[in-house]
């Protein structure tokens, strides 16, 4: 009987033993497996233990070090974004950019078995933790004295007398015949602000606004995009504008660490109204932070003519605990992935665009309001009560429709609406997926001047009413 034909000649060759001995041999030269150390020739030069960081887990997911012997601790970072590595019971802190290493030599002399995670926010609830184990491990008190901590991390603080946002101006006309090149500068800031009353939470956002500034040129025009990140930011943030034609929009070369900065120059091919928002992963959390604001194209005769323009998007908001909890509130990544926000809100805040803040209009003008939304997950229903909309540019199209009660916007898209105001009084501007309207979703124009009873009169309303007694 002959040996089948397809065994490799080297094996065949080998006998029993010599292959036993190469086998040995090569376990013995075979690198450690990925979070043992790997022990020096010596002895007393440190053991290396590398680990891995992608969006968004660590590999691998438990770590063996020993007691009393030094370690070289190594941060590959593979991933996309800035991740570090915190295994704070015993002091280790790395921090390494996309495609760098960052490493700590130690002697760990506590044995026990602790946790270790990622501080960048959002980070470790997409994942990014893992298990420490020092000597045998199983030192639990580590991990029981840690967790009333980590629980009073969570719960809420008072939120004092936090300001709001302030509101982002809508970018005059263009009134320009020529195309020009065009300097933008945006700066990426977190900051804290106010979302509701008595809730404060970290926003992440575009020029210290929410929405970012309206950038606002003409078809045929260059812009010339500087976009920083602020140096007391956090994370890295960057810019996808919509309008843009090329590489994620300017996202791939506007990955920004903070206190850096970068530019790009597009040219603005197609005339609308497009959404811009950061794409840095979780591109999400940034977006549902407030990172996302509106370019507006106008086409090469301009949009025609209006008395009063306004700039409103729509955001969905995702906070840890009770919907009704006070205080400063953070992010929370699985209310955001299971698509229920607490909060729903125009311009960044309940409320932003009422009382006070009101948009204003007098009987017999024209208004404009061009609207977004940033989501990241709701689509808005936008309709204002008691109006209609003369043209809507639907999905911020060039061809506008005509007579239109409520207008569908897409998550990362915008539409214009423009009607004239006939009547005095309060209009209403919601999402009329009205759940949301208690969630926050609601906006005052507040249209004054002369009564217009050929259009709109009371006949006779209920003793004691508002209309009883005036509008
Ligand atoms: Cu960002």
């Amino acid at each position: 009987m002959s040996h089948p034909i397809r065994v490799p000649r080297t094996r065949l060759a080998l006998p029993g033993a010599a292959l036993a001995l190469v086998v040995l041999l090569a376990a013995a030269c075979a690198p450690p497996l990925p979070g043992q150390a790997r022990k020096s020739a010596d002895g007393a030069s440190p053991s290396e233990v590398r680990m891995q960081a992608t969006e968004w887990k660590y590999s691998p997911l438990t770590v063996q070090l020993p007691v009393g012997h030094p370690v070289t601790l190594v941060l590959e970072n593979k991933g996309t974004v800035e991740h570090d590595l915190h295994m704070d019971a015993i002091g280790v802190r790395l921090v390494a950019r996309p495609g760098q290493t960052a490493q700590q030599t130690r002697t760990f002399d506590k044995p026990g078995t602790y946790t270790y995670e990622c501080t960048l926010p959002g980070h470790k609830e997409a994942g990014m933790k893992g298990t420490v184990v020092v000597g045998e491990g199983a030192a639990q008190a580590a991990q029981t004295s840690a967790a009333p901590q980590a629980a009073a991390a969570t719960r809420p603080v008072p939120a004092a007398n936090v300001p709001r946002l302030p509101l982002p101006q809508v970018a005059p006309p263009v009134h320009r015949t020529a195309p020009a090149v065009v300097p933008v500068e945006i700066e990426a800031k977190e900051v804290t602000a106010t979302l509701a009353d008595g809730v404060s939470t970290t926003f992440w956002t575009f020029g210290g606004t929410v929405p970012g500034p309206m950038i606002r040129v003409r078809q045929g025009d260059t812009v010339e995009l500087t976009f920083k990140n602020a140096a007391d930011s956090k994370i890295t943030h960057s810019i996808d504008l919509h309008a843009v034609t090329g590489p994620g929009g300017g996202a791939r070369v506007t990955q920004v660490g903070p206190g850096e900065q970068a530019s790009f120059r597009f040219q603005a091919l197609n005339p609308g109204v497009y959404v811009y928002h950061c794409a840095t992963p979780m591109v999400a959390h940034h977006i549902a932070s407030g990172m996302y604001g509106l370019i507006v194209v106008e086409p090469p005769q301009g949009l025609p003519a209006v008395d009063r323009e306004f700039y409103v998007m729509e955001g969905d908001f995702y906070l840890q605990g009770a919907r009704t909890d006070q205080g400063q509130r953070e992010f929370s990544l699985d209310k955001m992935l299971d698509e229920r926000p607490d909060f729903v809100v125009f311009n960044g805040s309940v409320g932003s665009l009422t009382k006070e803040r009101a948009l204003k209009a007098r009987v017999g003008e024209t208004v404009r309001i061009f609207f977004g939304v940033g989501g990241p997950n709701m689509t808005s229903s936008f309709h204002v009560i008691g109006e209609i909309f003369d043209r809507v540019y639907p999905e911020g199209a060039s061809e506008p429709l005509t007579n239109v009660q409520t207008t569908l916007v897409p998550a990362g898209g915008a539409a214009i609406v423009d009607f004239k105001v006939e009547v005095p009084g309060t209009y209403i501007l919601v999402d009329h997926s009205l759940g949301r309207l208690e969630k926050g979703a609601a906006g005052y124009l507040e249209v004054e001047g002369a009564e217009n009873p050929a259009v709109f009169q009371t006949l006779s309303s209920p003793p004691g009413s508002a209309a009883a007694s005036g509008h």
